[in-house]
């Protein structure tokens, strides 16, 4: 987007709040005497940080799951499995992030450290590493090569380590911080720029298993540390999980979201940038639910904060490879459906490619890539609206056309740098005397996308029905898809 870094500098400024400072509108404090105009208000004026910023802006990224699992046939590992049996035949880093990128995305997130704990990068705090392995003649190291290929290729690079590690026999001590922070350490010095960190707050130990304290809070120093550009996702502060795996992010999607009491007096003691203690960045309640951020959650809150939600789903049915899911690999419509369903509801997409025991991205799953790009291109190469007389008041956008055009998706953004406020919208068009409804929804955000049945006119508008501030659009597109499905 245009003008980001004005932008941000604006977001920066200080937000004088009963008494107390803080050093950006990133979070907020509600106080009791708050009307709801007023909270209203500080809602739609909370700003995503500068690394929120470049992160929404990817949309589209990929995680790479690949390891010990891909040979073992499992989806979580089990202690004591042979190194000797990480052998890829062919591993080729530079087509999975070749895939990605044909793909559209711009960001790879590569598994380094899955939950067994055995590592892709020769780490000198563990034998449980490719070291030990055949492959490469034990003197490879599959961090290096992706970090390589995405050098080339000019695609980001982003990195996840298990924090649950079920072949440490740190786990479950307080030694264990140090070691993960050790292995962290080695990641981000070794392998050049990351971008985004993801933390799993995945632990199968059961009720009889190891307990471990995690020391997040010095986890969090080491990234802001040595990548400070990083943001920290899903067990972070920067970015949430959206609460499912599915694919499909909230129809309404609020990347302004209540935060705890106990936050707040420890954000302003320190700054957003630090603000990290476990779990405090967590809107209070339900993850799952439907609802994180309407009126009715924000008047109850504490503070608020700018907290945007990442869609994570694997393009199979699992994480790792399967020969027996080589036929299930999601179909390009499916594919298509979910880009609607993240992107287009204000979220990022994060899709899983599972590379298989040659070391490569399957044939079937690039082939379903190729085919969702090819949709998407067709698509939104071109915007219907180019040319339109525009007539702009606080609450509503009239595009006039020379000529009717026929379309069947709509792609709306708001101004985000600024805040998010729109909270429900209608597109009408007018052929006759009268305007037609087209489609109604909830949230734009940084993009919403929506579909419809084919409809022809020369006059198409958007008429904000509702908003926290007067919102600024700054994108209104129509386009027409090569195989209309609403
Ligand atoms: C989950 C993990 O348990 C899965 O194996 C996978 O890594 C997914 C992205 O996160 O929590």
């Amino acid at each position: 987007m245009k003008n980001s870094v004005f932008m941000i500098l604006l977001c920066m400024r200080f937000i004088p709040l009963s008494g107390q400072e803080f050093r950006s509108a990133n979070v907020v404090r509600i106080n009791t005497v708050d009307s709801e105009p007023a909270i209203l208000k500080k809602a739609a004026h909370v700003c995503p940080t500068a690394r929120q910023v470049s992160w929404q802006e990817l949309e589209f990224t990929v995680f790479i799951h690949f390891g010990m699992n891909t040979f073992t046939n499992r989806e979580w590992g089990e202690k004591g499995t042979s190194p000797s049996l990480f052998n890829p035949t062919a591993l080729d880093a530079e087509q999975w992030v070749a895939t990605a990128k044909m793909a559209g995305a711009r960001l790879v997130i590569m598994v380094a450290k899955h939950h067994d704990g055995f590592c892709l990068w020769p780490s000198q705090f563990t034998d449980y590493t490719v070291k030990k392995s055949p492959w490469r003649g034990g003197r490879g190291d599959v961090v290096a090569e992706v970090a390589a290929a995405c050098k080339k290729l000019g695609m980001k690079l982003g990195l996840y380590l298990s924090p649950w590690d079920i072949n440490s026999p740190l786990y479950g001590t307080e030694a264990y911080n140090e070691h993960f922070r050790n292995q962290l350490g080695e990641l981000l010095t070794q392998y050049g720029k990351v971008d985004e960190v993801w933390f799993d707050g995945a632990c199968g130990e059961g009720p009889n298993g190891k307990r471990q304290v995690y020391d997040w809070q010095s986890y969090y120093t080491v990234v802001r540390t040595l990548q400070p550009q990083a943001v920290i996702a899903v067990t972070g502060p920067d970015v949430r999980w959206v609460g499912t795996e599915s694919g499909y992010g909230r129809e309404t999607e609020w990347s302004v979201v209540p935060v705890p009491a106990a936050a707040l007096d420890e954000i302003a003691a320190t700054s957003r940038q630090e603000y990290t203690k476990e779990g405090l960045f967590l809107p209070p309640g339900d993850q799952m639910s439907e609802d994180l951020g309407s009126r009715e959650k924000i008047v109850k809150a504490a503070g608020l904060v700018w907290y945007p939600s990442e869609v994570d789903v694997s393009i199979r049915p699992g994480w790792f490879w399967h020969e027996s899911e080589d036929t299930l690999v999601k179909s390009p419509e499916t594919l298509t459906d979910i880009w609607y369903s993240s992107v287009g509801r204000n979220s990022v997409l994060l899709l899983n490619l599972p590379p298989d025991r040659r070391g490569l991205i399957h044939e079937n799953d690039v082939a379903a890539l190729k085919k969702m790009k090819s949709l998407l291109d067709a698509t939104f190469r071109n915007n219907l609206a180019t040319g339109a007389t525009t007539l702009k008041n606080d609450t509503m956008i009239q595009m006039d056309l020379p000529q009717p055009v026929t379309f069947d998706r709509i792609m709306l953004q708001e101004n985000f740098l600024q805040g998010q406020k729109v909270e429900s919208f209608v597109v009408e068009t007018r052929s006759g005397p009268a305007w037609q409804e087209i489609v109604r929804g909830t949230t734009i955000g940084h993009k919403r996308l929506l579909r419809c049945s084919p409809v022809s006119s020369a006059k198409v508008r958007l008429r904000i029905t509702s908003a926290r501030d007067v919102a600024e659009i700054v994108h209104f597109g129509l386009y027409k898809a090569p195989v209309s499905k609403p």
